[in-house]
């Protein structure tokens, strides 16, 4: 089996990578041309010499058509899992335009793409619960009605309803995983959970002393990247097409995280966190929570990680960066260079 991941450099795509190598798949990855290393995530795939080279990199971009054309009728994957995004809620306020052009009109490009190559392949959209935004009901499922709140989500919302319509005129085999939040030690470090664990790791390393978040409120449904790309792959092995709801069932607060986190390392935040604004958005996602019944039901999936081991596990992981970086600080103190050691 083949499959082709966009955003295979990303936290899901790293963990997708991995999930699928062990499964017998060749993997072609999209990455795009960077002035500096933007494969950190995969490195440990990409680069082990003993590895049978099953994983690809090949450069493209979302915004550019004839190259995804190009890409997908030469190599004529049997799944296509589409994860490449500005994933980023806030800054997507700060940039609509690429934003919507990357993740909403990129994801036209590449069913375009699918269809004139006329080969059955699979297709995954990664599509997320802020479509829920200013929710109507609770917990969310299937049927609940979308209400984006940013052009992240407007944009997420109109792939959404390409994959659905590609699905309905065309036949073609793609499904929506409309997935939770998700982290992992691999979850970039602008989002607020791993800000968290970075920032608290290093304050108790006494690497810093103050950490700036928004609003404390704001409540998400918080599971593991790596019980979450389980399910992205599940949904393509069924008979028919379809989209899934993918969540832990359970909501916990900003400040609630902050509790787990701190506590766990013997801290009380409230001695380091201050409110910043320019952290707030022009319009906030206040509550979401899952319904992933039909997830359990048909794909027989669940997630295993609950919140507290995921709040520890992202904290062993930064502690060990922290240490890291205490021990190159204190040979700089020494006045040798870390990289002579
Ligand atoms: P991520 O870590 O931000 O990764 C995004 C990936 O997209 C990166 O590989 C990035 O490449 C790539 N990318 C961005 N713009 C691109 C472009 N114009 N052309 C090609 N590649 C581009 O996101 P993630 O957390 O892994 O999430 C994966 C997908 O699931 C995203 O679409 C996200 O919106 C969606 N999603 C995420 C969650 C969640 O909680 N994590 C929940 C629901 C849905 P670089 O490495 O070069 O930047
Ligand atoms: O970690 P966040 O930036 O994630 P957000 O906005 O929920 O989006 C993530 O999950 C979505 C799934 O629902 C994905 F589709 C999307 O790609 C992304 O992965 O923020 C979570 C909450 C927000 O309410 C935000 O206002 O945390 C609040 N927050 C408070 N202080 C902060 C901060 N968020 C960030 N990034 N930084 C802060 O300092």
């Amino acid at each position: 089996m083949k499959a082709f991941v966009t955003g295979i450099t990303g936290q899901d795509g790293s963990y997708l990578a991995e999930f699928l190598l062990a499964k017998g798949y060749d993997v072609w990855g999209l990455i795009r041309r960077s002035s500096s290393f933007n494969t950190g995530r995969i490195d440990h795939l990409y680069l082990d010499p003993h590895e049978q080279p099953r994983l690809r990199l090949v450069y493209g971009d979302m915004t550019d058509g004839s190259n995804l054309s190009s890409l997908i009728s030469e190599i004529k994957p049997d799944e296509i899992y589409n994860l490449a995004a500005q994933s980023h809620v806030r800054v997507s306020f700060d940039q609509p335009i690429y934003s919507v052009n990357a993740g909403a009109l990129g994801t036209l490009r590449l069913l375009e793409a699918l269809r004139s190559c006329n080969l059955p392949i699979k297709f995954y959209q990664a599509s997320s619960s802020e479509m829920y935004g200013k929710v109507v009901e609770t917990p969310q499922s299937e049927t609940t009605p979308f209400y984006p709140r940013s052009p992240y989500a407007c944009a997420k919302l109109y792939s959404y309803w390409q994959a659905v319509n590609y699905r309905e005129a065309y036949g073609i085999f793609a499904c929506n995983g409309i997935l939770f939040n998700h982290e992992s030690p691999r979850r970039g470090e602008t989002f607020v959970t791993r800000k968290i664990t970075r920032a608290a790791t290093r304050i108790k390393c006494g690497l810093q002393d103050r950490l700036y978040l928004g609003n404390l409120d704001a409540k998400r449904d918080w599971g593991f990247a790596g019980d979450y790309v389980e399910a992205m792959w599940l949904m393509l092995q069924q008979n028919q097409p379809d989209d899934y709801v993918i969540a832990t069932g359970q909501t916990r607060s900003v400040r609630e995280f902050l509790d787990e986190v701190f506590g766990y390392l013997d801290l009380d935040w409230n001695q380091y966190v201050r409110i910043d604004p320019r952290y707030f958005r022009p319009s906030e996602v206040d509550l979401l929570l899952g319904d992933a019944s039909k997830a359990r039901r048909v794909l027989n999936w669940q997630p295993r990680v609950s919140f507290e081991q995921l709040a520890r596990m992202m904290v062993d992981a930064d502690m060990e960066l922290a240490r890291r970086e205490r021990v190159i600080q204190n040979h700089g103190k020494e006045g040798a260079a870390p990289w002579s050691q």
